[in-house]
C-alpha cells in the first residue's frame, strides 16, 4: 500500500441503507480512496447482535456490498470484504474484550437503546458489540474511522481500548480518529426529527431508503413532519426544517443562505418537493449502477473473495503481533 493515512470504516447489512447511511457515511466513503488508502467492510458480525433471519442476512450482506461498489467504492482503489470472510476481526476482539471493562460497555448508549428495543434478546454480543468494532479497527491500525456522529461514542472506547493494551503490553496501537464531517453528520428520521434516521425505524415513512424510487422518495418527504410556521431558515427548536435544509445541502452543495434565499416566501410544499426531487435525482445513478452489479454475480464474488484475501494479510501481520505481546506461544 502507498505511504498514506489508513482509514477503516463499516456499515450493518441490516437492511437496505438509509439516506443518513448515506448522506453520515458512505458517501463520503468513494472521494476518500483518492486521499488515504481505505478498508472497507460489510459487518455480518456485527449484525447478528440483533436477531437476524439467515436467508434475509445472507441476501442483504450481498446487497449491502453491491451497494457500497454502486456508491463508489472502488476494490481496485479500496480493500473491500465481508467482516465474517476475515477471521483476525474475531480473534483480536476476544483480547480487546479480555481489555474492556464491563462499566464502559454499560455506559454506551446504543447498547441501552437496542436492549430496550429487543428486551427479549440482550446478548452477551450486543454488550461488547464496541470491542468487535474497535478489533475492526485496530487489526488494521487505521488511522481515521469515517462514520457518523451516533458512532463517536463507540469510537472514543475504541482509542481507550487501545491505549489501555498499550499501558499494558507496550506502544503498538495507534490511536484512531473520528473522521466526522460538519454538516450531514447526523440526518434525523423524517417523521420525529429529535431521533436520527434509522434502518430499523417500524414506520417506513421515517426514512429514504437510497433504493426507494422517484415516487417514493418524493411521497415520503411530502409527508415530513415539520412545524407551524411557514419560514424556510435554519434556527433552533425548527427540528424538521433544520433537517430538510441539512439533506438538501449536503446534495446539492448549497449553503444554508442561499437555500434559505431560494425558497423565501415559498411554502413548506414547494420545500419539500424540491428535496424530494433534489434527493432522488441524485440516488438514480446508484439505483442504476446497483441494478448491473447485482446482475452479475461472479463479478462480485471475486470482488469480495480478494478483498477478504487482501484483508486477511494486511490483518494477519499485525494481530500476530498482538498475540506475541499478551503472551501466546508461537504456532510455529
Ligand atoms: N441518521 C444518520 N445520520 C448520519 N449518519 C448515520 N449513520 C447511521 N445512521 C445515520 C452512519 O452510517 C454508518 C453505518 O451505520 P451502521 O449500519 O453500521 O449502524 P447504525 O449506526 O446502527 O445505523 P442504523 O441505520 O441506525 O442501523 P440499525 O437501525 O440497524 O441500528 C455509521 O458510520 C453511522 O454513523
Amino acid at each position: 500500500m502507498e505511504d498514506k493515512k489508513l482509514i477503516f470504516s463499516g456499515i450493518q447489512p441490516t437492511g437496505t441503507f438509509t439516506l443518513g447511511n448515506y448522506i453520515g457515511a458512505v458517501r463520503n466513503w468513494g472521494p476518500l480512496q483518492d486521499q488515504y488508502n481505505c478498508i472497507y467492510c460489510v459487518v455480518d458480525m456485527h449484525a447478528i447482535t440483533v436477531r437476524q433471519d439467515p436467508v434475509k442476512l445472507r441476501q442483504n450482506t450481498m446487497n449491502s456490498y453491491a451497494l457500497l461498489m454502486a456508491c463508489g467504492v472502488d476494490p481496485e482503489k479500496s480493500i473491500l470484504f465481508i467482516q465474517s470472510h476475515v477471521k483476525t476481526h474475531a480473534e483480536l476482539n476476544w483480547i480487546l474484550c479480555c481489555n474492556t471493562q464491563f462499566g464502559e460497555l454499560s455506559r454506551m448508549t446504543q447498547f441501552k437503546d437496542k436492549s430496550q428495543r429487543h428486551p427479549d434478546d440482550v446478548n452477551a454480543g450486543l454488550f461488547t458489540y464496541p470491542s468487535l468494532m474497535a478489533a475492526d479497527i485496530l487489526a488494521y491500525n487505521a488511522d481515521l474511522v469515517p462514520v457518523g456522529i451516533d458512532q463517536k461514542q463507540h469510537l472514543e472506547l475504541a482509542r481507550n481500548i487501545a491505549q489501555r493494551f498499550n499501558q499494558r503490553y507496550g506502544d503498538f496501537f495507534t490511536l484512531p480518529e473520528p473522521y466526522i464531517q460538519e454538516i450531514g453528520a447526523k440526518v434525523m428520521s423524517l417523521q420525529e426529527p429529535t431521533k436520527k434516521m434509522s434502518k430499523s425505524d417500524e414506520n417506513p415513512n421515517a426514512c429514504i431508503l437510497i433504493l426507494d424510487d422517484k415516487d417514493t422518495i418524493i411521497r415520503k418527504f411530502k409527508r415530513a413532519v415539520t412545524d407551524s410556521d411557514a419560514e424556510i431558515c435554519y434556527r433552533e427548536g425548527k427540528d424538521g426544517i433544520n433537517n430538510l435544509m441539512t439533506i438538501y445541502s449536503t446534495i446539492t452543495g448549497k449553503d444554508f443562505a442561499a437555500i434559505e434565499s431560494e425558497f423565501a416566501g415559498k411554502g413548506y410544499g414547494d420545500f419539500k418537493l424540491a428535496v424530494g426531487e433534489a434527493v432522488a435525482d441524485h440516488l438514480e445513478p446508484v439505483r442504476t449502477e446497483f441494478a448491473r452489479l447485482s446482475a452479475d454475480k461472479e463479478y462480485l464474488k471475486k470482488c469480495y473473495t480478494e478483498g477478504a484475501e487482501k484483508a486477511l494479510r494486511y490483518s494477519q501481520r499485525i494481530v500476530s503481533k498482538v498475540y506475541r505481546k499478551v503472551g501466546f506461544v508461537d504456532r510455529t
